[in-house]
């Protein structure tokens, strides 16, 4: 059996600076629809009853057209049994559109984000982008159920945003993109002119990082913003200086979709309403006839798993050097795993290797994230987690290791890093 040394994983703990145009159209080459087709009945089996409820696939698969109508019919179910007290402003919004994709009535849950919403407030004055998508969310359910009332909630988000001078990211800029445009359309007639002015003020903004972000290959920001920074470009009514090619970005994500990049359900929900030329704006405005009586040809050859037949040896080093921290540790560590295992088999391989060694997870709508090592916490409050880093890369993909071989050089320093 081959064995490979792969390079250092190390495991960090520190602290990190936080840091009216024709719109182009596109399509999926008939020759690759069993690809997409493929990666939606990944998705639809994915729906079982004892999986945990997840909002987004029902809204994909509403957007798309449901080929699996009885996980469609389980996940509405579910999604109305479930218990809204704890979610958060994002999840909220992301149940909310869900069953008004099905048709269903959210009933007071749309008050309740209101009253979040009125009493939302950054949770620092640069607060990072990232905490800019949950609000998002927020406002683009609220606009579709009631505009009007919403009109303040956005104009005091619009303006944070404007203010906002923390890295962009291109995920959230494409829910700020799909929260403010809806807003956008709906300006009631009479409007002060100040509502569209700012408005497509931040769109245009927006758009113009988002662009900035369009790699040569096609691909926005990375392979899992992608999906969602196609429905922004497609809607948003400022574009952007530079005319985004969206075929090209469709031709790149096929391409990905070909070498086993979507497997997790949840990417295949965020990239589903974009092959199909579908976006959250249009959640409103679904008829919830069924309308797939024709079965998908799949494709006739497997995706491919990535995985590789032989074991690799990673070398890892937990690495704690976040300030205000007792705990300082710089541990290596080799653990022998398959080829192609995401890191949490890492750490579970590290865990039956040295008992001493622990770590933590917590189930989200992507899967097991890595909430705590050696007794060390992500931290909501402190904004601190967990990240996973090649050098200075962070990883895009919930760390399979797959991803690190992508990354030369081959003497690269993986890491996990608390950030902040
Ligand atoms: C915000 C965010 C985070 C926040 C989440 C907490 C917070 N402060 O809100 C933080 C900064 C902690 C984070 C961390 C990571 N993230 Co992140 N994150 C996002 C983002 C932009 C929005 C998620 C969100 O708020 N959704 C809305 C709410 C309502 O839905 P939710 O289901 O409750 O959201 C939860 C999950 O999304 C979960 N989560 C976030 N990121 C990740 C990553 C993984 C692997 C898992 C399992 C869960 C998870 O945290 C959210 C809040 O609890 C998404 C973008 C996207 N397209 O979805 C990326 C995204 C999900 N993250 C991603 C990645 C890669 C990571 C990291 C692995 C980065 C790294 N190199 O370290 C780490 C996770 C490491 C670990 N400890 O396991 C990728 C996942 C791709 C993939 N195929 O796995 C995405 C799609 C970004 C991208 N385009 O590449 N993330
Ligand atoms: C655009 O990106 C720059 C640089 O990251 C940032 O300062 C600015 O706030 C961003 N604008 C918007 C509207 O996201
Ligand atoms: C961790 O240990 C490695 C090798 O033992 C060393 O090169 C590195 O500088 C150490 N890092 C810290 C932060 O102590
Ligand atoms: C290969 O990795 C698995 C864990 O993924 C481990 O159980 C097994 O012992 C390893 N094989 C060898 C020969 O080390």
């Amino acid at each position: 059996m081959a064995w490979f040394s792969l390079c250092l994983l190390n495991l960090l703990w520190a602290m990190a600076v936080t840091s009216t145009q024709t719109q182009s159209s596109c399509s999926v080459p008939p020759a690759q629809q069993p690809l997409v087709d493929g990666i939606q009945v990944s998705m639809e089996n994915s729906v079982t009853s004892s999986a945990f409820p997840n909002p987004s696939i029902l809204i994909a698969m509403n957007l798309v057209g449901a080929y699996n109508l009885e996980a469609q019919k389980l996940l509405t179910y579910k999604l109305m049994a479930s218990d809204t007290a704890d979610l958060t402003i994002g999840q909220l919004a992301l149940y909310i559109l869900a069953l008004t994709s099905s048709c269903r009535d959210p009933g007071n849950q749309v008050s309740i984000l209101q009253r979040q919403m009125e009493n939302w407030a950054p949770s620092r004055p640069n607060a990072e982008a990232l905490s800019f998508y949950g609000p998002s969310l927020a406002i683009l359910a609220l606009c579709q159920k009631n505009p009007e009332t919403t009109l303040p909630i956005a104009t005091r988000f619009a303006k944070t945003v404007l203010a906002n001078s923390s890295p962009f990211n291109v995920d959230t800029g494409a829910m700020v993109t799909l929260a403010l445009t809806c807003m956008y359309n709906k300006i009631p007639v009479g409007s002060e002119e100040g509502y569209r002015t700012l408005f497509g003020q931040v769109l245009k903004d927006t758009v113009e990082n988002i662009s900035l972000r369009i790699k040569d290959n096609g691909i926005i920001g990375d392979i899992y913003s992608t999906g969602l920074a196609m429905q922004a470009l497609s809607v948003s009514p400022k574009q952007p200086n530079k005319e985004w090619n969206c075929q090209k970005t469709m031709d790149a994500v096929l391409n990905e979709i070909k070498q086993g990049k979507f497997q997790n359900p949840m990417s295949i929900a965020q990239i589903l309403p974009s092959l199909e030329g579908k976006t959250y704006l249009d959640v409103p405005h679904l008829s919830c006839i069924p309308d797939h009586e024709v079965q998908p040809t799949l494709p006739s050859y497997p995706s491919p798993v990535p995985t590789a037949a032989s074991n690799i040896t990673v070398i890892y080093t937990i690495n704690n050097q976040l300030r205000g921290v007792e705990l300082l540790f710089n541990v290596t560590t080799e653990v022998s795993v398959r080829g192609g295992s995401v890191l949490l088999v890492v750490l579970e391989e590290a865990k039956r290797k040295n008992p001493m060694f622990k770590f933590e997870t917590t189930m989200t709508s992507w899967g097991l994230m890595v909430s705590s090592i050696n007794d060390i916490a992500e931290n909501v409050n402190h904004k601190t987690y967990w990240q996973f880093l090649s050098g200075v890369t962070p990883l895009i993909e919930g760390g399979r290791i797959e991803e690190m071989w992508a990354f030369p050089p081959s003497k690269a320093t993986y890491f996990f890093s608390l950030f902040n």
